[in-house]
């Protein structure tokens, strides 16, 4: 059995969430997981034999003028490599993260390997700021393995860096279980939909990258061939923004600002589509989490959407920023109960067919022993 550190965002976020699962899932299996972090992950809610949590505090010192939060955090897995004799640091993006496991590696009086695994925005928005494009291709040179969520992003990657290292693909999953409880319409009594009303969710995190204007659009446009309610979940810089929007479109009434939520699986359990039409999207962790709740998803043609999705059989993807085209497929899943049942058996089985986590994990720890064994 092996012990892992694993270094990842704590906050709300697909990666933090991969990064948090996957620790659970290797802890189960009877690994010893090491979690590095600013805070408590959000998804380590309670508590799991094998799983210990090393908060990495920042003291304040009037000197600096910027915190120097990677040296408190190299410093910190440093440490815990030597306390704990750990075999693996697994760093979850490459920026600051991997970087900060290779400075931990040197420091350290213990050896250690390091799996860095890239995530989407350390690539296609960091890895074109040339302030920080030669050290995001230091990260991955001296990784002793590369991982990334999806083969467009593995392409991304080499075209836009000098790079020569192998990047295995090895996509997201979800832990399929918490997504088949049982649910009872909770938001539909909470807000007052009525049993034709359909359910449309749109979850993110905001950004503008999200082109959560897009939704709010097509949903209007849906509005106008079925009735439908739209549930936006989460925060970020385009809150405000959408607020305004949906007011001055005159459909605020039917669209309903949860903020952020944990209970992800509760609120698609009442939810008849999901809406992702990013600019940007390495995987889109949250088609996952809709697909395995037998929601069907359009999404736009971007990034890693095309390899979760299947156009036209498991869900539709749409051209970036077409809202008519995502309002006339809504209508099309919407306003036909087979078509609708068809796609969402077809969404939920291709999680378990392509994405299923038992495999993806085993994926992980075959990695793990190939960099052990290697010298
Ligand atoms: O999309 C974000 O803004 C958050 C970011 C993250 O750190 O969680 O998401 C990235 O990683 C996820 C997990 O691998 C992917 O599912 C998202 O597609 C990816 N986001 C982007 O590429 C924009």
């Amino acid at each position: 059995m092996l012990k892992i550190g694993i270094v990842c965002y704590p906050s709300v976020g697909g990666s933090g969430i991969v990064a948090t699962e996957l620790g659970k899932m290797l802890a189960k299996k009877g690994h010893e997981i090491h979690f590095i972090t600013s805070s408590v992950p959000f998804r380590l809610d309670s508590f799991y034999p094998n799983i210990y949590f090393h908060e990495v505090e920042m003291n304040h010192y009037p000197v600096f003028q910027y915190p120097p939060y990677d040296f408190t955090l190299a410093n910190k897995i440093a440490e815990v490599i030597e306390s704990e004799k750990l075999d693996i640091i697994h760093a979850h993006y490459a920026i600051p993260h991997a970087i900060c496991a290779i400075l931990a590696k040197q420091i350290a009086k213990h050896p250690v390997k390091i799996v860095t695994t890239l995530h989407g925005t350390d690539i296609t928005v960091l890895g074109i700021d040339l302030s920080l494009k030669k050290i995001i291709e230091f990260g991955i040179q001296q990784s002793d393995a590369v991982t990334a969520v999806s083969e467009s992003l593995v392409n991304q990657t080499q075209e836009m860096l000098d790079i020569q290292k192998e990047i295995q693909v090895i996509y997201n999953f979800v832990i399929e279980d918490e997504y088949s409880k049982p649910f009872h319409n909770s938001f539909r009594e909470r807000y007052n939909i009525n049993a034709e009303e359909k359910i449309i969710v749109h979850i993110s995190n905001f950004r503008k990258v999200k082109r959560v204007e897009d939704v709010v659009v097509s949903f209007q446009k849906i509005l106008n061939k079925t009735p439908a309610r739209l549930l936006l979940v989460g925060d970020g810089p385009e809150y405000s923004r959408m607020k305004a929007l949906t007011k001055e479109l005159g459909i605020n009434e039917k669209v309903h600002f949860l903020g952020k939520q944990k209970d992800i699986p509760m609120i698609l359990a009442d939810a008849d589509l999901l809406l992702l039409l990013s600019e940007k999207e390495s995987f889109g962790l949250v088609l996952l989490e809709a697909m395995i709740a037998g929601v069907p998803c359009i999404a736009t043609e971007v990034g890693g959407i095309p390899e979760v999705i299947e156009h036209n059989e498991t869900g539709f993807i749409v051209p970036l920023g077409d809202t008519d085209a995502t309002a006339e497929y809504a209508y099309q899943l919407l306003s036909n109960t087979s078509t609708w049942k068809q796609f969402s058996e077809a969404a939920n089985q291709s999680v378990y067919r392509k994405f299923a986590s038992e495999k993806i994990g085993s994926q992980y720890e075959a990695l793990y022993e190939r960099v052990l064994g290697e010298t």
